[in-house]
């Protein structure tokens, strides 16, 4: 192993480095971590974490102490950032980002970074960006941006969560997202405030009909609906009661996370409908769904091994649906090319944590776009206060962002960031190019 502690130190190498456990949103253990550069640059990320989780993901390392956090501390990552890492990494330039995310991945030495812990590696990359962007005296998106050699930040649309199931919402509903997108808007601001409107109607629909308004893990609503269908309905009624045309003002996507209900025999048990599908009839539901409702965007419509099915859904609606694979190719290039080789899906969900690394990350985005794919930067159902995915969205121009509702101090942090970059910066609003 390269040990780096003797070469010359300069002004971006990296002085120390501290991991700590703190908590996200759901009250679980996450990492965060500082990293201090020689000229005195600091630079502080924390890590996300999901519940339906892809099985690709890279690995997060959790204790498994059953007398601490229910054994989800993360006391070894973090031992291992302020060990092993700490020690391998001091003194490399921060500028370099690649070439430290490399170097993280060697020390690590596996696929799915089972050794540091994915969750140790990543707060670092990030921390360590951060740093380089104070030193360099840029905003952290630009510092993204010239990583990627964008020329031009672009601020992302977002796509708002309004009612959750799944896995999110003790299995409420079977379908885990229903989100509203803003399609007038031409600013992040305007967005945002179109988006708060749903949200509050949500709010009224769901009280007059009955209906539960406490908070499932991102901020939506958990109505408990019977069917798919009926909180379909239910958001194009949240939409009217806001004083918006569905389909004209706001259109929806949804986030099946299919692989949450593929049963062992390989059919898709819809529980809470009483339902049990083919891949097949997935495909005809999710269909006559698009045919009925402004739903423009479908994640996850089938399970993450389900390759012939995908095949089969991208022909079927790929033309005009967006088709997002996010436990289908969890921030991963092999997967991701295997996809883009089958003629799967047509945009990938980008998630930080899935990756492990900043560089794997960036490179899933270029490789999306090379290749015809949209790419939505999205939170996890775990956050932290950490609003980097706002600067990763619009240093990167990915055109989309999924944070979760418009509610709670961790979602909210993210929708915060992008209206900051937006009053500061020249970067166009999406919906103003396209
Ligand atoms: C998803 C995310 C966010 P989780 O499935 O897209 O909604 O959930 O972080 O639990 O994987
Ligand atoms: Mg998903």
């Amino acid at each position: 192993r390269k040990s780096w502690n003797f070469k010359f130190m300069t002004l971006s190498s990296i002085q120390s480095v501290v991991g700590r456990q703190i908590l996200d949103s759901r009250g679980r253990p996450t990492v965060e971590v500082d990293v201090s550069l020689v000229d005195g640059s600091l630079g502080r990320a924390s890590v996300p974490s999901g519940a339906s989780t892809g099985s690709f993901e890279a690995h997060e390392l959790r204790d498994g102490d059953a007398t601490r956090f229910e054994g989800l501390g993360v006391l070894k990552a973090v031992s291992n950032i302020n060990n092993d890492i700490a020690h391998a990494i001091s003194g490399m330039n921060a500028y370099d980002q690649r070439s430290l995310d490399n170097f993280l991945r060697e020390l690590d030495g596996t696929p799915q970074l089972k050794k540091m812990g994915a969750n140790a590696i990543l707060g670092v990359s990030i921390a360590v960006c951060r740093a380089a962007a104070n030193s360099l005296k840029q905003p952290l998106y630009q510092r993204i941006a010239d990583l990627l050699q964008n020329p031009t930040p672009q601020m992302p649309r977002p796509m708002v969560n309004i009612f959750s199931g799944g896995l999110h919402a003790g299995r409420g509903m079977d379908i885990q997202d229903f989100l509203a997108i803003p399609v007038r808007a031409q600013s992040i601001d305007e967005a945002i405030h179109t988006m708060s409107r749903v949200r509050n109607a949500a709010v009224r629909v769901c009280q007059k009909m009955g209906l539960p308004t406490l908070l499932a893990d991102e901020g939506g609503l958990s109505p408990g609906c019977a069917s798919g269908k009926d909180a379909l309905i239910l958001l194009c009624k949240a939409i009217e009661m806001a004083g918006l045309t569905p389909g004209e003002d706001v259109v929806i996507a949804i986030d099946v996370a299919a692989a949450a209900f593929k049963n062992a025999e390989g059919h898709y048990n819809l529980a809470r409908e009483g339902k049990q599908l083919s891949s097949a009839q997935m495909i005809d539901m999710l269909d006559a769904w698009v045919k009925e409702f402004p739903l423009v965007s479908i994640e996850d419509g089938l399970d993450e091994e389900d390759w012939s099915g995908w095949q089969a859904l991208t022909l079927r609606l790929g033309k005009h649906v967006q088709l997002v694979g996010d436990d289908l190719f969890t921030t991963n290039p092999i997967r991701l090319q295997k996809g883009i080789d089958m003629g799967v899906a047509n945009g990938v969900l980008v998630k930080v944590n899935q990756n492990g690394t900043l560089t794997g990350t960036l490179d899933v985005i270029t490789m999306a776009k090379k290749n015809g794919y949209s790419t939505i930067i999205s939170a996890r159902s775990g956050e932290t206060e950490d609003p980097f995915i706002a600067d990763l969205a619009v240093g990167s121009s990915a055109g989309q962002i999924k944070i979760g509702s418009l509610r709670t101090s961790s979602t909210v942090s993210k929708y915060n960031q992008l209206l900051r970059i937006e009053a500061a910066s020249n970067a166009p609003y999406v919906g103003t190019n396209q």
